[in-house]
């Protein structure tokens, strides 16, 4: 029996996670990553629509927001390591709400307690970045503080990612003594191709989030920052990529490993957890 690897992964609406998971799972399929699929996926319905599209060269819809499945992925990698990997795909209001309402359903109370590794989806490209202390001199503030007075208090996009964070880690009732080693963090910076940038993912994330990322660094031991591009490139919901329809949609999609290096293989960010483990 294989054991069960269980993924946190946690993504607002929109990040990637529906087309994400399509390509990996397509990529399981094919075999040409280092992670392979060694029997039969079962629940595949979350992924069955989107595998559709991509395979047209188009983008799929929206996971509707009540929605959570989970997948069970039987995989092994190059060096003969299994696991059952229980991938799930849901509506992405569901992980905005948790902050929102300061409430944790037990459904995701568990989900939390049972994951081995936590794998946060972030898109840079569409988090608003406020003027902040980091990005304007102190001085700014005070001008236009009298005119704000009126507007409702929302905390920015990177203050509610450090909460979501810290709610989790609660739940969990993890020890902040030392640097936490589990669960092990990843942070994969989605949809990388919009970003056009030749930095480094771990730098991108420092210099637009630099509040969540000392908040990672200080509870983590070691955090892992990637960039994700699953698609390559934008796709359109009406009108087809002929690239894609004729060349498979396992051909587009790539990472960039934290040291920088570009690579094909969309498995290799839960690779390196599988070869991590034990
Ligand atoms: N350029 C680019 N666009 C992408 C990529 N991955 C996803 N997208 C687009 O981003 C949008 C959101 O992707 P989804 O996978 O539906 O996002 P989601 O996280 O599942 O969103 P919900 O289902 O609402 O929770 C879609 O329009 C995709 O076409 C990528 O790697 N590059
Ligand atoms: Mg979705």
């Amino acid at each position: 029996m294989a054991e069960q690897h269980t993924i946190l992964l946690v993504g607002e609406s929109n990040v990637g996670k529906t087309h994400y998971g399509a390509q990996f799972l397509k990529r399981l399929i094919v075999k040409t990553g280092a992670l392979q699929m060694r029997g039969a996926p079962t629940n595949l319905e979350a992924f069955t629509t989107a595998l559709g599209c991509l395979t047209e060269g188009k983008a799929t819809d929206h996971t509707p927001a009540s929605s959570y499945v989970e997948s069970i992925w039987p995989i092994q990698d190059d060096s003969g390591r299994s696991a059952d990997l229980v991938w799930p795909d849901y509506g992405g209001e569901q992980v905005r709400n948790l902050v929102t309402e300061r409430r944790i359903p037990p459904t995701w109370r568990a989900r939390v307690m049972e994951a081995q590794d936590w794998v946060i989806l972030i898109r840079l490209h569409s988090l608003r970045s406020e003027e902040d202390l980091f990005s304007r001199p102190l001085q700014s503030f005070a001008e236009v503080a009298t005119q704000d007075e009126s507007a409702a208090f929302e905390p920015s996009d990177q203050a509610r990612t450090i909460e979501l964070l810290q709610m989790l880690l609660y739940l969990g009732q993890f020890s902040f003594d030392r640097p936490l080693h589990k669960p092990r963090l990843t942070i994969l910076l989605s949809c990388w191709d919009e970003l056009k940038t030749a930095e480094l993912p771990a730098d991108l994330l420092a210099a637009r989030l630099p509040m969540l990322w000392a908040f990672v660094r200080s509870n983590w031991s070691s955090p892992s920052v990637l960039g994700l591009s699953a698609l390559e490139k934008a796709l359109s919901k009406t009108d087809p990529d002929a690239e894609y329809a004729i060349r498979g949609p396992e051909e587009f999609g790539y990472v960039i490993l934290p040291d920088g290096k570009r690579s094909n293989d969309i498995t290799l960010p839960i690779g390196r957890l599988m070869g991590e483990a034990g």
